[in-house]
């Protein structure tokens, strides 16, 4: 199925680190052709020059920040004018930021991960998606959570960005009604990245243990299901894809196993 990607174009955000470098790969294992954007360009340009060695994919990489529209709208521009309009974009550039009670949470981790979860895949969508209605062809891929359906303590706020994302996977899917332009959502539960990380502000102890004693989900995992949720054909669509490790059946229930066993 996925060869139906060969030379299909794919604009990927957050392809930096984590589950949009892994959905680079994957495309271009398919055939795809590339646009990668990150803020760290030198990791996005050191993963063009691995693919293009491996695969011979044509990649195009562009620093970006998801926060700042006035550049995305740029680079679309850009794209646009070099007749570079992708077909597929996944909106994957995304981070949590702590995990404290909604009464000492700080307001810094707030805005960042709403500006980016919410309004930088608005930023971006709202770019490209003209480009795709007037061409008559195009799909969207949102990477979502399972933390969009459910909420964990101390999740409060990215739980809220993710629960918007659910809900523009809807509303944008009621406004494409009419057009060929699909909007998917792809929402992973526990997958090892740097995402951790990220939300423990640089601690990679307390970002290590989240992973322990069970098997989490890789990168690559779920790159090839929003591989497989791209390469359906036109008149299908997975519209939201929930991905859980076999180890964890909702946010609660994660089985760890003795650490001695
Ligand atoms: P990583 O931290 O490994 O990767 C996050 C990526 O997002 C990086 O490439 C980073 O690039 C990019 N990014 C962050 N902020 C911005 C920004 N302002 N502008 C552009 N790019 C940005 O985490 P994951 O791969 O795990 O996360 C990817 C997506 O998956 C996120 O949306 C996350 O919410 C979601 N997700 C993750 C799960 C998990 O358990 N890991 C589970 C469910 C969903 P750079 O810093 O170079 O800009
Ligand atoms: C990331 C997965 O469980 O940390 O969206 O919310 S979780």
């Amino acid at each position: 199925m996925t060869e139906r990607l060969r030379g299909s174009l794919v604009l990927v955000t957050g392809a930096s680190a984590g589950i949009g470098a892994a959905t680079a790969r994957a495309f271009a294992s398919s055939g795809a052709r590339l646009l990668l954007a990150a803020r760290r360009l030198e990791r996005i340009e050191s993963l063009a020059a691995d693919l293009r060695d491996a695969h011979g994919t044509e990649v195009h990489c562009r620093g970006l920040d998801v926060r700042d529209r006035p550049d995305v709208e740029a680079w679309v521009g850009e794209l646009d004018a070099a007749g570079l309009v992708p077909d597929i974009l996944v909106n994957n550039a995304g981070l949590s930021r702590g995990l404290d009670p909604i009464h000492q949470g700080r307001v810094e981790d707030w805005d960042e991960m709403i500006d980016t979860n919410v309004k930088g895949l608005l930023y971006v969508s709202r770019a490209v998606l003209p480009h795709m209605v007037s061409r008559g062809s195009g799909h969207v891929i949102h990477v979502g959570s399972i933390a969009g359906d459910t909420v964990y303590p101390g999740g409060n706020v990215y739980n809220a960005t993710k629960f918007a994302v659910k809900a523009l996977t809807e509303g944008m899917n009621l406004d494409m009604a009419g057009t060929p332009i699909r909007i998917s959502s792809v929402d992973p539960g526990l997958v090892e990245t740097e995402f951790s990380e990220v939300r423990f502000h640089g601690d990679t102890e307390r970002a290590r243990a989240v992973y322990q004693g069970y098997t989490p989900l890789s990168a690559d995992d779920v790159a090839e299901v929003i591989r497989y949720v791209a390469a359906a054909p036109p008149h299908v669509n997975l519209f939201r894809t929930i991905v859980y490790p076999t180890d964890q059946r909702n946010p609660y229930v994660l089985h760890r196993r003795d650490p001695g066993s």
